[in-house]
Parts: C-alpha cells; structure tokens; sequence
C-alpha cells in the first residue's frame, strides 16, 4: 500500500445546511483521531451512533460513525465518516476537531487520487468518479456508474493483454527466425483482430465523449429568417430578442437545451449577410468563428425570402464535412403544404407556430448520432480518444512494417500502442497528469 504518509480530512457534502453533513478522515492518524472525537474506535464497518466532541470534551453533536479499517476502504487506508447533522457550525466544529487531534485539509479530489496510488481503482474509474459527480444528464451518469464499476478500464486492459501477446509473438518470430519456419498467418490474423477491436473501442469512446461533453449546434442564416424565433422554441423559453428588423442579432446567445437526454448547446447568431455596420460586423466574426467550433449547423432559410442561395458560409461548412440540417421556417406563410418530400437533412417547420418541430428535433437528433451517443457504454474525455487514436495509428504502422519484413520496427510500435493504453489507465503515468486530473475534482472526493 503507497501511503503519503499523512491524514488528510474534508467535509464531503455538499456546503450549505442539510439534513446530515458527512465529514471524511483517512490516512494513518484516522484511529486516533476517531478515539479522541468518540471516545473509541468503532467496529469497522459497523453503523454506530456516538457523541462526536471536540478535543476539549465539548459536545458537537450526535451521529453516526463509520469505520473502515485499510486496506479494505474507499482510500485504502483506514478511513472514517462522521455523518452529523448537516449545519455549517456543527461541520465546520468537528473540521477543526480533525485538525486539532492531526488531520491535515485535504486537497481536491485527494481521497480519490489515495484510492488510485493505493491500487483500488485504475485512472479511467477515478476519472469518471468526477464525471459522474459533474454530469447532469441522466444518460451520461448512467454511463459514468458503468466507466466507475470499470467496464472502460476492463476493454482497454483486454486489448492491452491482446497486444502484449502480439508483441511477443513477433519477439519469438524475430529469435527464431533462423531456427524454424516463422507461422505468418495467426501473427496476421492477431493484428487484424486488434485493429478491429481497437476501432469499436474508439467508436464506443467517441460516442462516449460526446454524451459526456454534448454537442454545438449553431443556428445560422440570412437576417430575419427566424433563428432567433427557432433558438426560443428549442429551449422553450424567450431567451432571444425577436424582431422583424434585419439585424436584430449581434452577439452568440447560447442556450443549453436537453434533447431526449442528449446534452445540446445552440448557439444563435447574427444573420449573414453584407453590412457596413461595424457592431454587426462584429456580431458575423463571432458567428464565423463559432462555425469553425461547432458539430453541427442548423441553416434556417425562410421560405418567403426572395433569395434561397446558401450562403458561402454554410457552403465551406459542407466542404468541410460538417453535418447541415436545413430548416425551411416560415411554413405557415405558405398557402399551400411543400410538395416536395424533404430529405433527411431538410425540415419544413413555422418556428413561430411550433409546426413541425417535433421532426426538426427527431432529424437533428438522427444527423448528430444521439442514438449511439445516448448508447454509449461509457463516457470518455478527449485524452481518452487522443490516446486511443495513437495506439490505433501505431498498430497501423506496425503491421505494415512486420509486412514489409521489419519485425523490430513493428515491436517498437507495438510497445508504443500497448503505452499508449497505458497512460488511459494509469498503468504508465505522470506526475503533471495526475495534478491535472485531480486537481479537477472537489475537495472531499
Ligand atoms: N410567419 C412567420 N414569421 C416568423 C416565423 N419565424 C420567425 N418569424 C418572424 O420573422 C421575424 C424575424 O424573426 P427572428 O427570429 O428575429 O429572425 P432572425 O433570423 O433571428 O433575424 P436576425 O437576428 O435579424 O438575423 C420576426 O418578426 C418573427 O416573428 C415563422 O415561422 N412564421
Ligand atoms: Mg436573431
């Protein structure tokens, strides 16, 4: 067990005045400082209702101890929480009685950080304890609870294993070359069973970071097409100026809206168009800026508007491979329904009356992939996606090199990859990541 050495003490709900307020110690000092707060060390594991006093026999409160003696605790080490009335008098009263008897204030995330140097959980689990914490999606907790209880880890680590095999049978091709015919096939069929795996983790986890980050989506057009109007109907609220003034919109207003558990921020913008007013040319570099940043475009086009030519903007978002839902607003101007079926990409809507939103909604839904995001079978971050496209990259590599008959080259990337996943699970890791990671966290988790 890796114990720093010190105990370390935080208050672990949330601030405020609460029905119960839960104080947190672990570390070497715990079963003393728990005597000298109770009176006695409680039984491990055993809910036990005890006196909490401070150091000079004063009373504090009445609650209930839990005691878990290390390893066999969150941290590893041993580790106590005092569940007490939760006001912040009370808590901030046995916070001090801590320090008194030797408790130091832990630092964000700490507890979490002791239980991965403690071998308790690898990096993946401890990133997504602060996931789970963060999320306010139903979706994406569910999917944090399952990269917690290690469902991520247990993928990485078993295509880890996988490659460490492969590596070794090109480390024995490599010895025995001269002694024995060298068997090409199983070494091929293992890359290519690899690679293969290795693309359905980066999907998963691609789907994964999506439902843990959400999704951009910038609403853009002439002026006066109704974005303003349609970013209203999205979050249900009148959150945008709505005028019939060409102009109206000047700076990003960007709203959180949840689609079916799909995390959405839309982001309205100034109409494009050609202007000498140096404001709105303001208003266009930001909406011209925030196209580069975004994952998806909702292109608003009223369907009275003289003209229907899309503008340049929306066009280089296209060649760009940005998914486009074109909406066709202002439906209910028209006298007669559209006769055309739209494709997928294409709504036909009344922003003002709420026609058609429904479909607008299920079709952006369909362009962003929110099923498979919504189905993730855990969250991810981005680090976790960087390191997943190098281990897929030197995977890649190494097979062409054992191909064209470099075995030693192919080992190498073969070491790189199998590092690669590593550093997703902290097997292989470094200080400055680790202060990034935890440092993220809330104090007492
Ligand atoms: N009839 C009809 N009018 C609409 C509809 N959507 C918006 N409008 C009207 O069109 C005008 C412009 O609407 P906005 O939502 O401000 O348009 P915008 O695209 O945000 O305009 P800018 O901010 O100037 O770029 C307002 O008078 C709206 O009431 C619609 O579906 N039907
Ligand atoms: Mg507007």
């Amino acid at each position: 067990m890796v114990s720093s050495g010190d105990t370390i003490a935080a208050i672990a709900t949330a601030p405020g005045r609460g029905a119960v307020g839960i104080l947190r110690i672990s570390g070497p000092a715990t079963a003393h400082i728990a005597t000298r707060i109770l009176g006695c060390l409680p039984t491990p594991r055993v809910a036990t209702l005890r006196p909490f006093s401070d150091l000079n026999h004063r009373l504090l409160d009445h609650g209930i101890a839990l005691f878990f003696a290390g390893p066999a605790s969150y941290t590893g080490e041993d580790l106590l929480e005092l569940q007490a009335h939760g006001g912040p008098a009370i808590m901030r009263g046995l916070l001090a009685a801590a320090y008194d008897a030797g408790a130091r204030p832990a630092r964000p995330g700490e507890f979490t950080q002791r239980a991965f140097l403690n071998g308790k959980i690898d990096l993946l689990q401890a990133e997504s304890v602060a996931t789970l914490i963060e999320t306010a999606s139903a979706q994406a907790a569910s999917a944090a609870a399952r990269a917690c209880a290690g469902d991520f880890s247990t993928a990485v680590t078993s295509i880890n294993d996988a490659l460490k095999t492969l590596w070794a049978m090109l480390e024995a091709s490599i010895d025995f070359a001269e002694e024995t015919s060298v068997q090409t096939g199983p070494i091929e069929q293992a890359f290519g069973n690899l690679r293969h795996q290795l693309s359905d983790l980066l999907r998963d986890a691609r789907a994964g970071a999506r439902l843990n980050q959400g999704l951009d989506v910038a609403i853009v057009g002439r002026p006066n097409s109704g974005k303003s109007t349609l970013l209203n109907r999205l979050c249900r609220d009148d959150r945008a100026i709505v005028t019939d003034i060409p102009g109206t919109t000047r700076d990003v207003l960007s709203v959180d809206v949840d689609l079916s558990g799909l995390a959405l921020r839309v982001h309205d913008t100034a109409g494009l168009r050609e202007t000498a007013d140096p404001i709105e040319q303001e208003g266009l570099r930001r909406a011209r800026a925030l196209l580069k940043r975004c994952d998806i475009l909702l292109y608003v086009v009223a369907l009275d508007d003289a003209d229907q030519t899309e503008p340049a903007e929306v066009a280089a978002a296209r060649e760009l491979g940005l998914p486009v839902l074109t909406v066709a607003n202002k439906r209910d101007l028209l006298a007669t329904q559209p006769a055309e079926t739209p494709p997928k990409d294409k709504v036909f809507i009344s922003a003002l009356t709420g026609e058609g939103l429904a479909t607008l909604e299920q079709a952006l839904l369909d362009l962003a992939g929110g099923r498979e995001i919504l189905d993730a079978p855990f969250v991810a971050r981005a680090r976790h996606i960087e390191a997943l496209e190098r281990a897929s990259a030197q995977l890649t590599q190494a097979q062409l090199e054992n191909a064209d008959g470099a075995p030693e080259l192919a080992c190498e990337g073969l070491r790189l990859a199998s590092r690669a996943l590593e550093e997703m699970t902290g097997a292989y890791t470094t200080e400055d990541l680790l202060g990034d990671i935890f440092s993220r966290f809330c104090i007492g988790k």
